[in-house]
């Protein structure tokens, strides 16, 4: 998608801090982290989101948890972490392409503003 900011990142069209990159998913540095360790796990295929996402999308959603678990392990957060989707603007989606957010390094609450 053209205009999208995050398949800019990912053709290298706008830099990003990338702290991991596969086949079908890179990690990297949230612009305005909401916590120590604040990583976007981005799956390459452009989608809009979750609610986006359908039956062929299974083994991609599994594999973004599985990317999340080793940045959390190489980032040393192993022992607590939040992993969050935000779907739709109501829920704070800003950029409309599907992306987890893997947050740590501090303390977190519950129930989530
Ligand atoms: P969300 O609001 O859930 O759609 O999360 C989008 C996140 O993306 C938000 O925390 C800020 C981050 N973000 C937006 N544009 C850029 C960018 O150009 N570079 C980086 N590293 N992060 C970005």
């Amino acid at each position: 998608m053209s205009d999208c900011i995050f398949c800019k990142i990912i053709a290298r069209q706008i830099p990003s801090q990338l702290v991991y990159e596969d086949e079908h998913a890179i990690a990297f540095k949230d612009m305005t982290p909401q916590a120590p360790t604040h990583v976007l796990i981005v799956p390459r295929k452009h989608v809009a989101g979750l609610s986006a996402c359908g039956d062929g999308d299974q083994a991609l959603l599994g594999h973004l948890q599985r990317v999340a678990a080793a940045v959390a392990e190489k980032a040393g957060i192993a022992s607590g972490y939040r992993l969050v989707t935000n779907n739709g603007r109501s829920a704070g989606q800003s950029v409309d392409h599907l992306h987890y957010h893997l947050l740590g390094g501090r303390s977190m609450q519950w129930p989530p503003g």
